[in-house]
């Protein structure tokens, strides 16, 4: 079982505006009305319609999410989250949780089978890659567990080598092999 579970997560390196996925989560802001880092290159890749829309959405609470349409993307959505800043609070690993949690609770409703994440808050937001790592995939296992519904395919995309090298650390480590 999993096994199972394990096999559907997949990490790569690159940029994940490239990707033909269902939906690529964004690792936005409150306002949901751009940014910089991966937020930046997700709005300059979709085209400004994709900020006409977001408009329309009345910004987003840390933990929470929205989906988008993906305009000239190739990926059909954006499911946009906000990762909490940095705090080395205990909630900070909370509202993480929630932002992947979310986001495949979306993802599922809308019928979505291969969803993508970014490092949610471990650029601008400051939250060590180690540590959100592990509530990203444990994260991705308890829903697949527990929910799954049309979800069949959770891609982690690391823009550095570094962090990829984290990421497939702690996979194979929860994958037992
Ligand atoms: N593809 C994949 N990963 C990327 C890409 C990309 N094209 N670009 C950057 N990353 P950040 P945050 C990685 O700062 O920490 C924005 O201004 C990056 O190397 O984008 O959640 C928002 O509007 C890092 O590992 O997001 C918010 O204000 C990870 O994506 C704020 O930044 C996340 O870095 C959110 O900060």
């Amino acid at each position: 079982m999993k096994k199972k579970i394990t096999n559907v997560m997949e990490i790569m390196q690159g940029d994940i505006t490239k990707l033909d996925v269902d939906a690529i989560v964004n690792a936005a802001n409150r306002s949901l009305l751009g940014g910089g880092g991966v937020d930046g290159a997700i709005h300059r890749a979709a085209g400004p319609i994709l900020l006409e829309e977001c408009r329309k959405l009345g910004g987003c609470n840390t933990g929470k999410a929205k989906i988008t349409n993906g305009y000239n993307l190739k990926a059909r959505h954006v499911i946009h989250t906000v990762g909490p800043v940095y705090s080395g609070k205990p909630e900070d690993s909370l509202l993480l949780s929630q932002c992947y949690f979310n986001s495949l609770q979306i993802a599922s409703q809308n019928n979505l089978y291969s969803i993508a994440f970014p490092a949610i808050s471990c650029g601008v937001y400051g939250y060590p890659v180690d540590d959100a790592c592990r509530i990203a995939l444990d994260t991705v296992c308890r829903f697949l567990k527990e929910e799954k519904g049309s979800v069949t395919k959770v891609i982690f995309i690391l823009f550095s080598s570094k962090n990829y090298d984290i990421y497939e650390k702690y996979l194979k480590e929860i994958s037992g092999a």
